[in-house]
């Protein structure tokens, strides 16, 4: 059944779910007020979250193990692919998203203005509320990577609170099964020419879970994600100029070695010794740099030429 105050589009909310009984009835009771339905995928949970999820009215999704979070986002958009639906949701389970921003967020796409909203925590209007110090580092490091990458300037890119249109629902496809996933489909959206936005949101860590270290590890696979893609995209930027500044430090080093020779021959053979491998340790970077960044350019001219593609 439609909801009514949303005009007349159909709204599914997608949440991915692991272990949090605590908190899913509150999400899944508040997020009904504002879509058609609440979906949530329950990846093997060990608690009830399944249970407090359908008694409180969601459809449950089970995957039998574990797919980590972006298996459970495949899963919702085939969700909402099958069912056909104008805009699909995405927020968390454990309560740092807040239902009431969801007219927010989905109200781009409606005007048509949208096909990806982001809930920032970062642009005018956001915010985020006790959020532990290595948290906002980790998120500043990993969206910098990521905007160099792919061009887009987005303040917000770990945010799990997106919404898409229809648009977006058919054209995207991911591959990963992590949170690096919040990347990839970023760079596709991009790649797809899709419209992508950002609303201010709060996000909050006072949750009960709150914020734990697998949090950490899970920062380092998406940092991860993010340089290789900055490696492939700009190799020049990533291996060619710290090359070059290595193999200046090198023929400084040399130089130095040089001029301080006295009576002894010796003493230049340990400084002139490493200021030879860093020296070659600089030419390599930079040739892998131009060696990546030429079959880069031949792979493009390839596609563009042979098979019309961008
Ligand atoms: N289906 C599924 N959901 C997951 C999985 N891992 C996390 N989630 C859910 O995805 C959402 C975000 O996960 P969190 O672990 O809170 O990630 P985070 O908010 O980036 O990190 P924290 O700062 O630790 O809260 C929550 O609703 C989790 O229940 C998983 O393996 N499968
Ligand atoms: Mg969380």
């Amino acid at each position: 059944m439609q909801n009514p105050l949303n005009g007349g589009y159909s709204i599914i909310a997608g949440l991915p779910m692991y272990n949090e009984e605590e908190t899913i009835g509150t999400v899944v009771t508040m997020t009904k007020d504002f879509v058609d339905e609440v979906v949530c995928v329950d990846d093997g949970s060990s608690d009830s979250s399944a249970r407090i999820a359908e008694s409180c009215g969601a459809t449950v999704h089970r995957h039998r193990v574990n797919r980590g979070y972006g298996g459970a986002l495949k899963s919702l958009f085939q969700v909402a692919r099958e069912k056909d639906v104008d805009i699909l949701v995405i927020l968390d389970s454990d309560g740092q998203h807040d239902p009431k921003s969801i007219p927010d967020l989905v109200q781009p796409i409606i005007d048509g203005e949208a096909d990806f909203v982001i809930g920032s925590r970062f642009v005018d209007g956001g915010k985020t509320e006790h959020m532990p110090a290595y948290r906002r580092l980790g998120i500043k490091v990993i969206t910098a990577a990521s905007n160099l990458s792919s061009d887009l300037d987005i303040s917000d890119t770990q945010s799990g609170f997106r919404a898409f249109s229809r648009k977006a629902i058919e054209r995207l496809r991911f591959d990963s099964d992590g949170m690096e996933l919040s990347l990839e489909m970023l760079e596709d959206a991009n790649e797809k020419n899709l419209q992508i936005r950002e609303v201010p949101t709060v996000i909050r860590y006072d949750v009960p879970k709150g914020s734990n270290f697998t949090a950490i590890s899970h920062g380092f696979a998406v940092l991860a994600y993010a340089m290789i893609s900055l490696s492939q995209k700009k190799p020049i930027l990533v291996l060619g100029l710290p090359g070059l500044g290595l193999f200046a430090a090198g023929t400084a080093m040399a130089f130095n070695a040089i001029n301080g020779v006295t009576d002894s021959v010796d003493a230049i053979v340990g400084p002139g010794l490493t200021s030879l491998w860093i020296g070659v340790l600089g030419i390599s970077l930079m040739a892998t740099g131009l060696v990546l960044q030429s079959a880069r350019n031949f792979i493009r001219h390839l596609l563009i030429k042979e098979f019309g593609l961008a």
